[in-house]
């Protein structure tokens, strides 16, 4: 018997764990094994179910584990071990996942390799829609709540279809450059690439533990993914999401860091990465499939970018959370500091012309201000007190409003629209007081706009852009990003890149 369960435990990797006892007696270890391994995956790097380390619970307090262990998770395939397990045994287990294991997981070219999935290869599906609708103007709207997501008509706003995710899908999706495919990144690492035309997942891979997005090159050829865990950028082959190189985030002594985003720079044809943990941007292009590194020294700590139209600066938020840096892309160097107050979410800015010049837009996650800031001198040319600190931010080319939540503190469930040439809110919206409204985007046209009630009895909001009507509500499970296949690919002004 002690035999069988050195067996398994070797293969599972557990001789070498430090065996955590639940007070029944039973080590916990063994618990896991038990009851969590088939889902959570025996070194609980994740299987149907998503990854239990550290890295990937951040997000989730240790109590609210616990309940999930308990209670289980409704629309999901959680079951709860109320009636199984005590509470001292649950509670241990809750323990234990927020312990790093034994040993490092690895993630490597062979795990990578190990994870694709390719269930209909590039060539291999009718090139022609299989349902009738202006396929520029499709929303995709990720669905949190029960890892869904819905594909809406963005001329009737009706829903075309709703397919599962992957687990916690996060930052925006990116399409191809003709709108037919998009791409998803997962928290957990998985990449799934997404057939528009056939509604079908054509391909998927896991690039690491812990990733926080990826971006698609402006030819479409390339996604590049950045990962937390561990510390790479992957690139793949974005017809088949074929690996094509691991890159360590590494300076020049060693020192590896965590990436916090990777975003495309079209005009450049190039990708610009945010490291977590090392001053440095890098510049990363790909030639031959492979990639061509260019690091860019910064004067602190960056996180969190956004790029004037032409790409020729890079705007980051410093890591004290009180100003931005602008750095010009060609020559490396920092040629101003922008003053903002409560950690800029510069990932979401956006730019519009006002008297003749190009601004830019940034909520805050820790103020409740929206800094307006000149493009041409870098100067903050107004900072506009909201009702709390915000998260999203949004507008269109052809809409004189710019849109901004206050997803943060009492006035969670409001939504300001400020007149983007008086610089003045306007209007300030509560469609559902109590729960929080946020994440707009607008149809191709800038005539109508989503808004999120993001809470599981939640729903899009259709309103008229001008006159800021509600039209309608479309049920949905917590509803966060919604995404225009036009905007996105033509990277229009008042939409996230
Ligand atoms: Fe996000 C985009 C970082 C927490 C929902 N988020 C992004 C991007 C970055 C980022 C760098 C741009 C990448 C892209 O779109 O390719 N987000 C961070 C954080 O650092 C932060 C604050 C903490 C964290 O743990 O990651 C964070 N984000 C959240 C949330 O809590 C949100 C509200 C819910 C969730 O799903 O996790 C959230 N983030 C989003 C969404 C986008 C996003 C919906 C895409 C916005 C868009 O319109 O493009």
């Amino acid at each position: 018997m002690q035999k069988t369960l050195n067996v398994l435990m070797l293969s599972a990797g557990l001789l070498n764990a430090p065996l955590v006892m639940a007070s029944t007696d039973t080590p916990t270890e063994t618990l896991y094994q038990q009851h969590c391994a088939s889902c959570h995956g025996s070194d609980r790097l994740g299987g149907m179910g998503p990854a239990l380390l550290p890295e990937n619970l951040s997000r989730l307090k240790q109590n609210q584990a616990e309940a999930a262990i308990r209670e289980g998770r409704p629309a999901t395939q959680m079951l709860g071990f109320a009636d199984t397990l005590s509470d001292e045994s649950i509670t241990a287990l809750a323990d234990y996942i927020y312990q790093p294991p034994a040993q490092e997981p690895v993630w490597d070219k062979r795990e990578i390799v190990g994870s694709h999935l390719l269930p209909y290869p590039s060539g291999s599906l009718p090139d022609t829609p299989a349902y009738s609708a202006d396929m520029m103007n499709l929303f995709l709207v990720v669905e949190i709540g029960d890892h869904h997501v819905t594909l809406l008509d963005g001329d009737s706003m009706e829903p075309i279809h709703r397919f599962a995710s992957r687990y916690a899908l996060h930052g925006g999706p990116k399409y191809s450059p003709d709108g037919r495919y998009v791409y998803f990144g997962s928290r957990d690492g998985w990449i799934t690439k997404y057939d528009l035309y056939n509604l079908k997942v054509v391909a998927e891979v896991r690039s690491g533990i812990n990733m926080r997005n990826i971006a698609v090159s402006a030819d479409g050829k390339h996604v590049l993914a950045a990962n937390y865990l561990p510390h790479t950028l992957v690139l793949f082959d974005a017809d088949n999401l074929d690996l094509l190189e691991i890159i360590p985030v590494e300076n020049d002594a060693g020192e590896s860091s965590r990436v916090s985003a990777v975003y495309a720079a079209p005009p450049r044809n190039s990708f610009i990465a945010a490291l977590k943990d090392i001053p440095q941007a890098w510049e990363i292009t790909v030639e031959n499939n492979q990639a061509r590194l260019r690091k860019m020294q910064t004067d602190t700590w960056l996180d969190d970018f956004f790029f004037d139209p032409d790409y020729e600066h890079l705007i980051g938020a410093a890591r004290d959370g009180k100003h931005g840096l602008v750095i010009n892309l060609d020559t490396g160097e920092t040629t101003a500091e922008l003053p903002l107050p409560g950690m800029p979410h510069l990932g979401s800015g956006i730019t519009w012309d006002y008297n003749g010049s190009r601004v830019m837009a940034t909520p805050h996650f820790r103020t409740g201000a929206v800094s307006i800031i000149d493009m041409d001198s870098w100067k903050v040319i107004k900072t506009l007190e909201t009702a709390g600190p915000g998260f999203f931010m949004r507008s269109h080319e052809n809409s004189r409003y710019a849109w901004v939540d206050v997803f943060f503190g009492p006035n969670k469930d409001k939504v300001h629209v400020i007149d983007k040439q008086t610089l003045e809110i306007v209007k300030t919206l509560q469609p559902e007081p109590g729960k929080v409204a946020a994440h707009v985007e607008f149809d191709r046209e800038g005539k109508k706009l989503l808004l999120s009630i993001w809470d599981e009895d939640g729903a899009v909001i259709v309103y008229d852009a001008d006159t800021l009507e509600e039209e309608k509500r479309i049920p949905m499970n917590k509803p966060s990003g919604k995404y225009n296949v036009w905007n996105k690919i033509n990277y229009e002004e008042g939409t996230s890149h």
